[in-house]
């Protein structure tokens, strides 16, 4: 297997790991038959006060009423991360004018380099509808733990340094509740109905 295959199956078996501990954590707690609406929305999500692509500040809170797909990349990233944004703008413009109930996040994992600035010129070739965050480490290593995110600096030969982290889009409800991770690998068209049923 190709090393980055390898990374990005680790990457997501130690995401798996962690989300089955977790559940079975609660599951032991409460004793209760596990029910993925109340158990998973326990595990996942929760607070953050991060920065957006123009530098106005951002929680948790503006989101509250609308359902909200959760991503976080880095933008120095050669193919995941462009992909996913892609995907993600592809269903926002399928929602039409619904795309403005919805709320669209893309989460930095390297904040060193992904400042406001950097976000808003990455994201300008996107769909207008997707908030890039940023904050500082320990902001950002806050929200990663909330959502279960994996990541970690890679450095390359040449001085720099890529990022692992986990690629999984995340869908909260309206209240801000964990539903289900959001598969892109479907029509447009399908995903962007399953986004509507949550409006
Ligand atoms: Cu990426």
């Amino acid at each position: 297997m190709a090393p980055r295959t390898t990374r990005i199956l680790l990457v997501l078996g130690a995401f798996l790991a962690g989300l089955m501990l977790c559940l079975t954590a609660i599951l032991l707690i409460t004793g209760k038959t596990f029910s993925p609406g109340i158990s998973q929305a326990v595990a996942i999500g929760g607070p953050f006060r991060l920065i957006d692509q123009e530098g106005r500040a951002v929680t948790d809170q503006d989101f509250k009423g609308k359902p909200l797909l959760v991503f976080f990349g880095f933008t120095h990233c050669p193919d995941v991360c462009p992909t996913t944004l892609f995907d993600v703008s592809e269903i926002l413009r399928r929602l039409g004018k619904d795309a403005d109930q919805v709320g669209a996040l893309f989460v930095t994992v390297d904040p060193a380099r992904d400042t406001p600035e950097k976000l808003k010129e990455y994201l300008s070739s996107f769909d207008p509808h997707l908030r890039g965050l940023t904050g500082d480490e320990p902001a950002i290593a806050a929200i990663a733990k909330a959502y279960r995110v994996y990541y970690k600096k890679v450095p390359n030969p040449g001085g720099d340094y890529t990022m692992d982290h986990t690629a999984i889009v995340y869908l909260m409800d309206k209240e801000g509740r964990f539903v289900a991770p959001f598969s892109l690998k479907r029509p447009p068209e399908q995903a962007a109905a399953d986004l509507r049923r949550h409006l």
